[in-house]
């Protein structure tokens, strides 16, 4: 059959997804998969028996990204690579990240069993901790490989309960040998869920994103004075959180005082001790800001910084401001973004570009080698979320251009 006719199995690729969706899944039909959780361990094992079961070579470097390798005519070329990451959300949806690898999957599947012979090598790929939920900060896995994030850095990153990244990736099996240092690549493709309302909205089922804003994460702490909430008098108090409560709206309204086009969002809070009759002494939250614009990322969080000192101030509170993680925005390749319009217009599928307000491991691919990804539409638009979700059609839509990107970049 002329490689041009192939299409991807979709009703296996619903399977492989459903599958995936048992690891680590919740209650309310979502999965709980941290990275280098026993359910990341549980959902690596099961993707390293598939490669195998297709031939591929497969290598796990020493952040635990895991690849798999399908020798072409010509082993000396630069090689595609595809995937994303399997690690999700505490309470994330059954989509996000694992359509790119099982999307990946399902072309190397549908690749082998026509035995099609591309040129160059093909590689898929797993990275580890695209979250960066339970290890601060995202896409620790393509930022070390890519040379844009330092290993020791990585491997020290502790979580909520003081667990360090290093010992985690060692306890589940997947520190490896390999050196997670960049090789030369000819194109990264990574098929997303868009995570957001515009492809529904537009009716259209192919997103070809123009590239990925640029993110600053930022971790805050308070402190202020418990003490017990009956005697206290309210004139003199230095309750922590109140002055947290003041920063996180001056949070919400940044975006706006930077005249649009940002995003900033405090995603996550700890008060100490909690207590409901002591006066709260100590808060953590963490600041995230977004932009195309990565000048105004920097004038943001410059500016929250002094707007957090004055309301420190004002309240007899001491405050500390820790940059943990910074990427520019990433524009994607224009002659690998040509080639999936061109694509989805050659199977009927409608598709619209746009740009990614979701951060990837594309990001960090983008800087190393010609990247581009590609979006299919989140039914409401919503993601990070129990309720996440994505018509199958859509999947396979997303898989068969995916397929052709790969072929065609590697025959
Ligand atoms: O933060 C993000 O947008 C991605 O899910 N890591
Ligand atoms: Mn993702
Ligand atoms: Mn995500």
């Amino acid at each position: 059959m002329d490689s041009k006719e192939l299409r991807v199995n979709g009703e296996r690729l619903k399977i492989t997804l459903e599958k995936m969706a048992e690891i680590g899944t919740t209650p309310a039909g979502g999965v709980h998969r941290l990275a280098l959780s026993d359910e990341d361990k549980q959902a690596r094992d099961l993707f390293v028996k598939w490669l195998r079961e297709i031939d591929l070579r497969v290598t796990v470097d020493e952040m635990g990204n895991i690849f798999g390798w399908r020798p072409g005519k010509d082993n000396d070329l630069p090689p595609v690579m595809s995937g994303s990451h399997i690690d999700s959300q505490p309470k994330g949806g059954r989509f996000d990240g694992i359509l790119g690898v099982m999307g990946a999957l399902e072309a190397f599947r549908t690749i082998r069993e026509n035995q099609v012979e591309t040129q160059r090598p093909l590689v898929i790929v797993d990275w580890t901790n695209e979250e960066g939920s339970r290890f601060p900060p995202a896409m620790v896995g393509s930022g070390v490989w890519a040379g844009k994030m330092d290993k020791d850095f990585a491997y020290s990153r502790t979580d909520f309960h003081g667990k360090k990244f290093g010992e985690e990736l060692e306890r589940i099996g997947y520190k490896g040998t390999q050196p997670a240092k960049k090789w030369p690549l000819h194109a990264y493709w990574e098929l997303h869920i868009e995570q957001g309302p515009i492809l529904e909205k537009m009716g259209k089922k192919i997103g070809v994103p123009e590239g990925i804003v640029g993110i600053g994460w930022y971790d805050v702490q308070v402190d202020g004075k418990a003490n017990q909430v009956g005697p206290t008098p309210m004139k003199g108090r230095n309750d922590a959180l109140c002055a947290a409560a003041e920063m996180i709206l001056k949070v919400e309204e940044m975006p706006g005082k930077m005249g649009g086009n940002m995003v900033a969002t405090v995603g996550e809070i700890h008060n100490f001790p909690n207590s409901r009759n002591i006066i709260p002494g100590q808060v953590k939250f963490t600041v995230d800001v977004r932009s195309w614009d990565d000048q105004m990322v920097a004038m943001a969080r410059e500016e929250l910084r002094n707007d957090f000192e004055r309301v420190a101030e004002k309240r007899g509170c001491s405050m500390r401001f820790q940059e943990i993680w910074k990427v520019e925005h990433a524009p994607f390749d224009q002659s690998l973004m040509k080639k999936i319009l061109e694509i989805a217009g050659q199977m009927g599928y409608a598709s619209h570009s746009l740009v990614s307000g979701a951060g990837h491991d594309a990001s960090y691919m983008s800087k190393v080698a010609p990247t581009a990804m590609i979006f299919v539409p989140s039914i409401g638009g919503r993601s990070h979320v129990e309720v996440e979700n994505t018509g199958w059609e859509d999947c396979e839509a997303g898989a068969n251009v995916l397929l052709h990107c790969i072929l065609q970049s590697a025959l």
